[in-house]
């Protein structure tokens, strides 16, 4: 039994499966996690979904920021955006049962001795914290509230969590913690503008994984998201960058969790 986790799929379903043929992945007896933003950008979004659903128990997944784009958009609060790749699945025949099913994923995991979150966590929050307030967030995309969620999710603000932060603003900047860091402060401020790579931090920040004093730091993280660090971390062991780029031309990865080695393969999108 063998435990591959891959990184941002973004709906290139053809690199995914020989990503999965080149690791001889065998649903019967192996596991298929996946660190979110299965959809959108690539051509198969609609592809993708369905095979992670037929998984069933053999997949795990954590939602990222395409993800919960496309449950807004499926939601008819948000209109699609100019690059957005997502029509296929909501003309599939099955989008009903696609979308239900990805809206009932998890924003965090913690299985095995990893947590699984799409883009990573702030210095302050420990485990504990994290899954809570995943949970949290959870339950609204899940609940009947879940438009008027979406219809608040997208902004920058707050910069930071506060425990005493309550509705709105307490889950849109989880959100934004969960699924679309890659630079903070050390008191957790957020940068969302700066795409750069690790090494380049904005004045005053650092990568979310850097920080020397960062609670989770003695559990290891595995989480995507972050192109342009292409699946370098610097110094910081015990996190796992999966995002490799796929959907922009580049790698897609998968960690096998058992022996620690990497797969790759090239995009390929053209040929
Ligand atoms: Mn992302």
């Amino acid at each position: 039994m063998a435990t591959y986790v891959v990184g941002d799929v973004q709906g290139c379903y053809q690199p995914l499966q020989r990503l999965l043929d080149r690791c001889h992945f065998d649903p019967e007896r192996d596991q298929l996690w996946a660190v979110g933003d299965f959809v959108n950008r690539g051509p198969q979004s609609a592809d993708v979904l369905r095979l992670f659903r037929t998984l069933g128990a053999s997949f795990r997944g954590v939602l990222g920021n395409h993800d919960l784009h496309l449950l807004a958009v499926a939601s008819g609060t948000r209109p699609m955006k100019r690059r957005d790749t997502l029509q296929d699945v909501l003309d599939a025949p099955d989008a009903a049962e696609l979308l239900n099913w990805l809206r009932h994923q998890p924003l965090a995991l913690y299985e095995r001795g990893y947590l699984m979150v799409h883009a990573g966590v702030v210095p302050d929050w420990d485990l504990a914290t994290t899954l809570q307030c995943a949970r949290q967030l959870e339950a609204v995309v899940r609940g009947p509230d879940s438009r008027e969620y979406f219809e608040v999710m997208y902004g920058d603000t707050p910069e930071a969590f506060h425990e005493s932060l309550r509705g709105w603003h307490r889950l849109r900047v989880i959100t934004n913690v969960l699924t679309r860091i890659r630079f903070c402060s050390a008191d957790g401020r957020l940068d969302l503008e700066c795409k750069k790579g690790p090494s380049e931090p904005p004045k005053g920040m650092l990568p979310w994984f850097a920080h020397a004093h960062r609670r989770t730091r003695d559990v290891p993280i595995l989480f995507g998201h972050w192109a342009a660090a292409r699946g370098d971390t610097g110094n910081s062991t015990n996190v796992f960058a999966l995002d490799t780029g796929c959907v922009w031309g580049e790698q897609l990865t998968a960690l096998c969790l058992e022996d620690q080695r990497l797969t790759r393969c090239e995009c390929g999108l053209l040929d």
